[in-house]
């Protein structure tokens, strides 16, 4: 009669070894290969750095779903490649990210650069590494410590990036980012916990909740023909003179 017992006992130990092995499903907030919740769609260190576009820094989520997802008492948080301990910058997120659609976090802008985001939906100012960090999309505001290595298990963590750095989801680090690439999904909203698999790095292009894109600003150099004519000449005319008869006309009186 104890023979029988060990053996569902022992089949329950393997279960719990087997999900274990499996990155343990059941616990694991940031676990979203389903398709089921808002992943960190981009991550973009670069903005206003020497030869960067764009002036900002930015963090996007995507919607995989078909239903708005309200983000309201979340946050986007960063912690820099080496960083131990808490995240050290907390964005606290507003609103919604609609169904298929974006949700742009604006973060510090440098020195460089020529053109703005989109109207993001957040704005914070944390400044990003140019080349890596960690960003992490939590369900409050309370600043998350993601650990090191894979962080699967914090149930305040929804979505997880490492770029290059101490700690990621899954199997390894997303790929560095530069002045001029961010480090993005690889499909829309694909995510299978797997930081190096799901992201690359290519250009930025951030999209805000509305699907704008950046509008790059309209320089001198593409208006040839008539219209630089006409801007130019009086201008270039008129206004030595000006100040010169006025440094007279004042000298004179
Ligand atoms: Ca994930
Ligand atoms: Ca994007």
């Amino acid at each position: 009669m104890r023979a029988p017992l060990p053996s569902p006992r022992r089949i329950a130990v393997g279960a719990g070894l087997a999900l274990l092995a499996a990155g343990l499903t059941p616990l694991a907030a940031s676990a979203n290969p389903a398709g089921n919740g808002l992943v960190i769609s981009e991550v973009y260190g670069g903005g206003g750095n020497s030869g960067a576009t764009l002036k900002n820094d930015f963090i996007e989520l995507y919607n995989p779903t078909d239903a708005a997802i309200s983000v309201a008492g979340w946050s986007l948080q960063w912690r820099s490649q080496n960083g131990t301990g808490a995240a050290t910058g907390v964005t606290p997120l507003t609103g919604s990210v609609p169904a298929k659609g974006h949700y742009l976090v604006q973060q510090s802008a440098g020195n460089a650069g020529t053109t703005n985001l989109p109207t993001p939906d957040a704005t914070g100012t944390i400044a990003m590494g140019g080349s890596n960090g960690t960003a992490i999309l939590s369900n409050g505001t309370t600043a998350v410590d993601p650990g090191a290595g894979s962080a699967l298990a914090n149930a305040a963590i929804v979505d997880l990036v490492g770029v290059d750095s101490n700690v990621w989801e899954g199997a390894g680090k997303a790929p560095a980012m530069s002045n001029t690439s961010s480090s993005k999904r690889n499909a829309t909203g694909a995510d299978s916990d797997n930081n190096n698999t799901d992201l690359s790095s290519s250009a930025p292009t951030p999209v805000n909740s509305k699907g704008e894109v950046p509008v790059p600003p309209v320089l001198p150099s593409s208006k040839k023909g008539l219209l630089t004519e006409l801007e130019k000449e009086p201008t270039e005319t008129s206004k030595p003179t000006g100040d010169n008869t006025t440094a007279r006309g004042r000298s004179t009186s």
